[in-house]
């Protein structure tokens, strides 16, 4: 006698998500081609140069062969307390094919701002994924969660927001905390903080939870884990805060297009001076990225080249840092806690062959000996730099020139 498969469970529970179909099969369906799809795979490998199974491979179209056999995630999309940036950073690509690619990899079964439907509609939407998808749905969650006064600063259909993520987080396979109001508070958590607004991994301490931060942060980060959930149901190697690593092991400061000018003390010292034109340091107005773990120095924003705060002649306010970003004002000048303060001394450009400079070895004993109370003494040495009382960009020179032997970061004592 034939057993009905239905019946089974796991079947079921298996089909459920077959139904949902692959990507390739999804792409073929609404006629999205086979350049653009490998287009997305190559701005996926950008975004994760390692450290993302799905990304580990030779060339991009590699990865979209791989991912093209994978199943679309069920991914339902909660919006809190929030701009609405998050949503905004995956849709504004700049191409239109891309965003419209990027909304078909994944099923998007819930989405408040995305979604037609409102009311009882769109309420009912909800019921329906969260029953039908239970325990195999990623929840994304944007925005903080108020919690002051029982949670009554956001109501969800009669439910506050603390009761809506408990109940559809509680049920997901796994959570996505994008941005930095979801990951820890963000900018409703700021002082005076009037809702007790929090992040996710506060309220749900024992879900699997990745968190994103940035304000918003890149998107290609999140399509990236989401995807390798979907492939494999693991999630990439993350830090201490719940990050990725793939995405947040590096500061930006490492990376920086400005950096050269920092090492030889060429800083802005007001916006629009000289210094600021010429794309010089932004650390005396107050850049963070020493201090700031992200992927933006080499993983620009809409796929256009620059397109990122610093690359636009912006400080960076640290938005992917828990302590930093509104906790600390934006155009504060902060004392660097890394070691990645500009040199004090300068090496010669070239040194008799077969003669040790004394300056060079002086560095490597530097390095080896006594680096973190160099890079105290240096970094303390920031911390006093005073504001620019002069013209626009007269305290530094107006033509870079290479500092001498000996000679401190200019304008920073
Ligand atoms: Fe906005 Fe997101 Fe900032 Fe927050 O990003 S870009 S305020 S992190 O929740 O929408
Ligand atoms: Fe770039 Fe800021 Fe570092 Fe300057 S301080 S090199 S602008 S990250
Ligand atoms: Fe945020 Fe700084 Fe990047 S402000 S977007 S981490 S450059």
């Amino acid at each position: 006698m034939l057993k009905d498969l239905t019946l089974n469970p796991v079947v079921a529970s298996a089909r459920v998500l077959d139904a949902l179909g692959t990507i390739d099969e999804r792409l073929l369906r609404c006629g999205i081609s086979r350049r653009a799809f490998v287009q997305f795979c190559s701005s996926l490998m950008i975004a994760a140069p390692f450290g993302l199974a799905i990304t580990d491979k030779k060339t991009p179209e590699e990865v979209a062969a791989g991912l093209g056999k994978v199943i679309r995630p069920p991914v339902i999309w909660l919006a809190f307390q929030d701009c609405t940036g998050c949503t905004e950073t995956l849709l504004r690509t700049s191409h239109p094919d891309l965003g419209d690619l990027i909304m078909n990899v994944i099923s998007l079964e819930y989405h408040e701002t995305l979604m037609a439907g409102s009311g009882l509609q769109a309420q009912q939407a909800l019921d329906e994924a969260v029953k039908k998808y239970s325990g195999k749905y990623i929840c994304v969650v944007e925005g903080s969660i108020p919690t002051r006064d029982k949670g009554v600063y956001m109501k969800l259909a009669g439910r506050a927001a603390m009761e809506v993520l408990a109940d559809v987080g509680g049920k997901a396979a796994a959570i996505v905390a994008i941005g930095s109001c979801a990951s820890w508070g963000g900018i409703p958590s700021a002082d005076p903080d009037p809702t007790g607004a929090v992040g996710v991994v506060d309220l749900l301490p024992n879900q699997t939870i990745v968190n994103l931060p940035g304000c918003p942060p890149n998107p290609y980060t999140l399509l990236g884990v989401v995807l390798q959930f979907a492939d494999s149901g693991t999630l990439p190697e993350m830090d201490q805060e719940r990050r990725p690593k793939f995405a947040y092991d590096r500061d930006i400061h490492e990376h920086c297009p400005r950096r050269a000018h920092f090492d030889a003390g060429n800083f802005v010292k007001q916006f629009g001076d000289y210094g600021h034109r010429e794309g010089w340091c932004l650390y005396e107005m107050g850049c963070k990225g020493p201090d700031t773990h992200a992927g933006c120095s080499t993983r620009h924003f809409n796929e256009i080249p620059d397109v990122w705060p610093i690359g636009i002649g912006a400080p960076c306010i640290g938005c992917t840092e828990k302590s930093i970003a509104f906790r600390v004002p934006m155009f504060k000048v902060v004392q660097i806690h890394t070691l990645a303060a500009p040199p004090t001394a300068y090496a010669p450009i070239s040194a008799p062959q077969g003669v040790i400079s004394p300056l060079a070895t002086g560095v490597v004993g530097l390095a080896v000996g006594a680096l973190a109370g160099a890079g105290y003494v240096a970094s303390r040495k920031f911390s006093t730099v005073k504001d620019d009382e002069s013209v626009p960009g007269s305290s530094t020179t107006s033509t870079p020139k290479k500092p001498d032997a000996g000679a401190g970061p200019k304008g920073s004592a």
